[in-house]
């Protein structure tokens, strides 16, 4: 028996701006944002709305955005002319010093809006947060964790992540970032690398010349002199291709388990990028929903304020799934959602496999082959453990 009611002694929220969803990367890019429209009508056919507060999100603001970016860079962004319009003379530099206009980066029509739009739904989302509104924030439009300060790097402009966690930092003294999306969270890891009030924590597939952006490896924990404060507060977690579900379980719960004992953070900020799945166009794991969302799960039974990024995500059918489910996870109907994906489920025909759980085979055809030994995961484990020995707070 199915029915979504609100949990008991907490609260969800769900930030969104279904404007941010009608911006295009271009024809092939992988980026689509219209994943998000996806994901909403998964949410909505399941229900799920009841059990949450709902808030459309206002764009974040040039001054919200200078908190973590530069002036020059910003300026830019907001002026800067889509790719087929005539460019003036130094334009180029200009593109070239911010990386914008690239494949990975282009310049699109609205594309200041969607960028203010997802910094603004993840701010909206620690604002709740802060404020004690909320206990658990999702903010599925944003995750774009390789944002610099003054570079847009791999699909990402700006940074909502490191926006949201300096509004935590302004009222809480430590926050967790943990990272699930397939790519290295360098981005977010550099932001906060000299401070030992965030621990960044990112698993990812890590094989440096060959997948973006070839950082992120086991010896990777932040700055090298002990006088820095954040010496140690980098944990980085280099997978290979065809990581399972019951590996990363293992994997997720040593590491954050053990991360929550030594840090205690006061918030957890959680990046859900669902380009870990199996099937995904740009990833190389063989993850399902089920085990995707155990991350979640997990986070959850800490019982600390949690914020809830999206991230990337190539395959939008099983990011809608990924998402959704996460979703019924926070609100904490996951156990009873029903694996049938209900009849008047708008774009029910893009889901292919009318499940919320589809098997690997229904996935992949025949499953990619797992190159992560166990004596390997176990070294990861120990690496971490022997790092964290250094970290009290
Ligand atoms: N080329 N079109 C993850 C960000 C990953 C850098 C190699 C571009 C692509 C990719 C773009 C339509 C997150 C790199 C790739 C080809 C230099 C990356 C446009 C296909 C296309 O068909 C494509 C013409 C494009 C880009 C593939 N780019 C695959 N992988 C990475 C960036 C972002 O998930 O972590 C968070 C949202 N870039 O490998 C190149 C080195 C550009
Ligand atoms: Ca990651
Ligand atoms: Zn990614």
């Amino acid at each position: 028996d199915y029915n979504i009611v609100r949990p008991k002694g907490y609260t969800v929220s769900f930030h969104a701006n279904p404007e941010m969803e009608k911006h295009h990367f271009g024809q092939t890019h992988p980026m689509k944002p219209w994943r998000l429209t996806l994901t909403k009508s998964l949410v909505f056919a399941y229900g799920m709305p009841f059990a949450m507060d709902n808030f459309v999100t206002r764009a974040a603001t040039y001054e919200e955005l200078k908190s973590f970016h530069a002036a020059d860079y910003l300026d830019y962004l907001a002026t800067a002319p889509p790719e087929d319009q005539p460019q003036d003379i130094d334009s180029a530099d200009r593109e070239i010093k911010f990386n914008l206009g690239g494949s990975d980066c282009p310049l699109f029509h609205g594309l200041y809006d969607y960028c203010s739009m997802s910094g603004g739904t993840s701010l909206d989302a620690a604002r709740k947060i802060v404020n004690r509104q909320s206990d658990i924030a999702i903010a599925w439009g944003g995750g774009l964790h390789h944002a610099k300060r003054s570079e847009a790097s791999g699909f990402c402009y700006i940074n909502d992540i490191v926006l949201a966690i300096l509004q935590c930092l302004r009222h809480f003294p430590r926050v967790l970032y943990i990272d699930i999306d397939v790519h290295h969270g360098d981005g977010v890891e550099e932001a906060f690398f000299s401070t030992d009030r965030v621990m960044t924590c990112s698993f990812h597939k890590y094989q440096p010349d060959v997948f973006f952006p070839g950082t992120g490896g086991l010896d990777d924990n932040g700055p090298k002199s002990e006088h820095n404060p954040g010496a140690h507060h980098s944990i980085n977690v280099p997978l290979n291709d065809g990581i399972t579900d019951e590996q990363y379980a293992w994997l997720f719960e040593s590491i954050i388990g053990k991360i929550n004992q030594v840090f205690r953070p006061s918030v957890i900020a959680l990046q859900c990028g669902a380009d870990s799945l199996a099937g995904d166009r740009l990833g190389r794991f063989n993850l399902q929903v089920q085990g995707h969302g155990a991350c979640v799960a997990f986070c959850k039974k800490f019982n600390i304020p949690m914020i809830i990024f999206g991230g990337g995500g190539y395959t939008p059918r099983n990011v809608a799934r990924a998402w959704a489910y996460e979703t019924s996870i926070a609100i904490g109907c996951d156990t009873k959602i029903p694996d049938q994906i209900p009849a008047h489920t708008p774009w029910r025909e893009h889901f292919v496999h009318d499940t919320l759980f589809p098997t690997l085979e229904q996935i992949l055809g025949e499953p990619r082959a797992n190159r992560n030994s166990a004596k390997r995961l176990q070294d990861i484990v120990q690496h971490v453990h022997e790092q964290l020995r250094f970290v009290e707070h």
